[in-house]
């Protein structure tokens, strides 16, 4: 059934795109439900306001909870990398950390779940990554700490709903809060980290319209989508292999003269590592007595003979003459 819908709702509808802060959305809302017409065939449009404002309600309770302060939490960083996952509420950050590693974080159907960072590991191949879920990127109530998170993390996974109608509103808004800590510039789309670009929860059927809309907006932006469910363990190996690649390194085996190689604890080192690098991060002696290397690459029997500034790759087997 069609609803007539007088012209002042409109003119608040555009009101709630453009308001800033959730108060405002939930007076908005409030008006819009007041101003519309109360019959049967707008049951279904008055329950949706309702809802909305019911989110916004709890929202408004979370923040406020929130904001009461707590110590600065610092992550030590383990493994071969760290990975910091951020973006709006409620899009899935803390479902995603556990799915990815045994940590068992608080998940709610509701956003600012999450008040403190949580690391956890995630086994990648033969190395651990750690993952760390954050609380959500909100203009009035992130704490500048989680800032220092981010822009200490080796690259970041930006994690948005894909299903959300709020999903520009959303984005903009986290994307101001890293310009405010300087990981992003300011009227660019540009970023001081690696960011993998994730939209989650595909598993709900509104997300195939809803990341049209998305990519309307941020394909000419971004390098590239990955999208997933989270709670489906959907396009969990895609999602693994960028994160590996998000943190820019290399797995490096090492062999002793006669023995076969360690293929077990490989040496995770930066790309375009030399050599002579690795030499000196094995043993200072053996930079001294340093000869040649030699190398196995891409699985193959072929032996290489390096030299100290031969750049490494990943999974380079090596074997270093002194
Ligand atoms: N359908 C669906 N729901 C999901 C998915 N991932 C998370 N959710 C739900 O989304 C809600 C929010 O999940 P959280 O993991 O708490 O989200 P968050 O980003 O950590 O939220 P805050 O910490 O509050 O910012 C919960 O109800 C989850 O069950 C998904 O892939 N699909
Ligand atoms: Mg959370």
């Amino acid at each position: 059934m069609v609803v007539n819908l007088p012209p002042q709702f409109h003119e608040k509808e555009a009101e709630l795109k453009k308001a800033k802060t959730i108060e405002e959305k939930i007076s908005i809302l409030e008006e819009m439900l007041a101003i519309m017409p109360k019959h049967k065939s707008s049951e279904k449009l008055q329950a949706l306001l309702k809802s909305k404002i019911s989110k916004y309600k709890k929202m408004l309770e979370e923040q406020v909870k929130t904001k009461k302060k707590s110590p600065v939490p610092v992550i030590q960083k383990e493994g071969s990398g760290q990975i910091v996952i951020c973006g709006p509420p409620n899009s899935g950050k803390s479902t995603l950390l556990s799915k990815l590693t045994k940590a068992i974080p608080e998940i709610g159907d509701y956003p600012f779940t999450t008040k403190m960072p949580i690391p956890g590991m995630m086994d990648y191949q033969d190395i651990k990554i750690q993952l760390v879920d954050t609380p959500s990127l909100s203009l009035e109530f992130t704490e500048n700490w989680v800032g220092d998170i981010l822009r200490k993390a080796d690259s970041l996974i930006f994690l948005f709903d894909i299903s959300s109608d709020y999903i520009l509103e959303e984005i903009e808004e986290a994307l101001k809060v890293l310009e405010k800590f300087k990981i992003k510039e300011e009227n660019t789309f540009k970023f001081n980290k690696n960011i993998i670009w994730v939209g989650n929860k595909i598993d709900l059927p509104e997300s195939k319209d809803i990341k049209e809309i998305f990519l309307e907006f941020y394909s000419d932006k971004i390098n590239e989508l990955i999208t997933i469910s989270a709670k489906n363990y959907e396009n969990f190996d895609l999602l693994k292999e960028k994160m590996f690649l998000s943190l820019d390194i290399i797995r490096i085996y090492t062999k002793i003269p006669g023995k076969p190689p360690d293929l077990e604890n490989p040496y995770t080192l930066k790309k375009n590592t030399k050599v002579i690098e690795l030499a000196e991060i094995i043993h200072k002696e053996l930079v001294k007595n340093f000869k040649y290397a030699r190398l196995w690459r891409n699985g193959k029997d072929k032996v290489i003979i390096a030299g100290r500034d031969y750049i490494l790759q990943d999974k380079d087997i090596i074997e270093i003459h002194g």
